[in-house]
């Protein structure tokens, strides 16, 4: 069997939907090599699972025009476990991986290490705890054995991914093994990515379903959405599988494709997360698709695009119409609570980044609301005094913010405005801070739909 030149850390449900459905292509194109060994670096582990069903699993994309069901067999193997030597082989070309925001061990906001989460992997290096500790060893063993360098390209939705794991990473090394930051620096390359599939947790009538067409119960299905979109910076140690053969955009410079979409598809499903949940729905189909909310998502997601550079080959329209169409895909229910998860890492690029473009312009309520609905949903409480399960490293300084302002709105938005991620313009406009009180003060016995009824009344 030909030996796979991409490793993929992480093969979660989004690897399995995005990832592993190029190199896929790539493979039944004629490129065998682009076969993915997996790496499950923590819980799932799914080598069993791959086992069991010889290595194949299926993705089912669906949306309302129809469903297509493909059986994927790029990824040949997985390792549960890896040993110390697992960069070790001749013929890796490309590592990708999906670590999780989480797992770059960084202070939010910045490319620095936390020297709290990185702790154990310092004081012990051969025994990593996070993914970071485990790159820098399976490097360093690869240097040792006089192997040529490699490409790291991180599938992480994370603005910069690229610069963040090679910023990291090559601090971790400078401390940890500090032969290898030389090496590295010289032979190691961190490609920039994007990456987009709307990949919800698979629930259980999407299980039925695969496992139906399948004809078989699939432990490691998963269901997406039919759009996929792969951007990846063109920097590479050496030849990798040719991935543009298959759709990839291999481009120079990623961060025009990346900001024009966590500003509108990730900037509509952030807005929609929290003013959605505090509305009632559940999912995002129900609140792009509801006839208050829908509209008012269209403003919103225009007046993103106001604030972009439109990248080579795309049209910001187009990019809008589609991002609304793919919100309302009947088949894609994707549970607000869980796009709400982590939202402080989220925030700051998604929303508050274009709502400084519009501070003083006509769109500035649309930001304004926004705002306020994250505000209010971190007070895990909607207007009808409901509990809404906050999942955010932040959450306890949430929880304090709300605990201190005493049902003030004045001092809420203070506490939440004197967070990092409101760093600079946004926190210091008086006009929109008040705003952002008026609205968090409606925000506790009003609904954001209800609220954007009372608009649509009344203009
Ligand atoms: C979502 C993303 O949960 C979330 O934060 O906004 O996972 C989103 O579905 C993907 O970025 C789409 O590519």
């Amino acid at each position: 069997m030909t030996p796979s030149a991409i490793l993929h850390i992480g093969p979660g449900a989004f690897h399995r939907a995005h990832q592993a459905v190029y190199a896929d292509a790539l493979i039944k194109a004629g490129h065998p090599e682009a076969r993915i060994r997996g790496l499950c670096l923590f819980p799932p582990r799914i080598a069993h699972s791959l086992d069991a069903q010889k290595g194949a699993y299926h993705v089912l994309l669906r949306d309302g025009a129809g469903q297509e069901l493909r059986r994927i067999t790029s990824m040949g193997e997985v390792l549960d476990e890896p040993d110390q030597n697992f960069l070790s082989d001749p013929a890796l070309r490309l590592v990708t991986m999906t670590l999780t925001e989480k797992g770059y061990c960084h202070i939010p906001g910045t490319r620095r290490l936390d020297p709290t989460a990185i702790a154990a992997d310092l004081k012990d290096p051969l025994r990593p705890q996070t993914g970071i500790g485990w790159l820098a060893l399976g490097l360093a063993r690869r240097q040792e054995a006089g192997l040529p360098g490699l490409t790291l390209a991180s599938c992480d939705n994370i603005p910069a991914n690229g610069r963040l794991l090679q910023a990291v990473l090559s601090e971790f090394a400078s401390q940890a093994w500090p032969a290898l930051a030389s090496w590295m620096a010289q032979n190691v390359t961190f490609p920039v990515s994007m990456v987009d599939r709307i990949v919800p947790r698979v629930d259980e009538e999407a299980a039925r379903a695969i496992g139906q067409l399948a004809g078989a119960p699939d432990m490691l299905g998963v269901a997406a959405e039919p759009f996929g979109q792969w951007v990846l910076e063109n920097d590479f140690a050496m030849p990798i599988p040719p991935l543009e053969k298959v759709g990839v955009q291999i481009v120079a410079d990623v961060r025009p494709y990346e900001v024009m979409k966590h500003r509108i598809l990730n900037g509509a499903q952030t807005a929609i997360a929290h003013l959605g949940a505090l509305s009632g729905f559940e999912t995002s189909f129900q609140a792009a698709s509801d006839p208050v909310m829908g509209p008012w998502l269209a403003r919103f997601c225009a007046a993103q695009a106001k604030t972009l550079t439109c990248p080579p080959g795309e049209s910001l329209d187009a990019y809008v119409r589609t991002t609304l169409e793919r919100l309302r895909n009947p088949h894609i229910r994707h549970p607000l609570v869980q796009i709400g998860t982590d939202s402080s890492f989220k925030l700051g690029q998604r929303i508050v980044e274009a709502a400084v473009c519009h501070l003083d312009g006509p769109e500035a309520e649309l930001y304004a609301l926004t705002i306020a609905a994250w505000m209010r949903y971190n007070t895990g409480r909607d207007a009808n005094g409901a509990g809404i399960p906050v999942s955010d490293p932040l959450a306890d300084r949430f929880r304090q913010i709300n605990a201190d302002a005493g049902g003030d709105a004045g001092a809420l938005v203070q506490g939440f405005l004197d967070l990092d991620l409101f760093e600079g313009q946004l926190r210091h406009h008086r006009a929109f801070r008040d705003r952002l009180v008026t609205l968090c003060a409606v925000l506790e016995r009003q609904s954001p739909r209800d609220l954007m009824m009372a608009a649509e009344t009344s203009t």
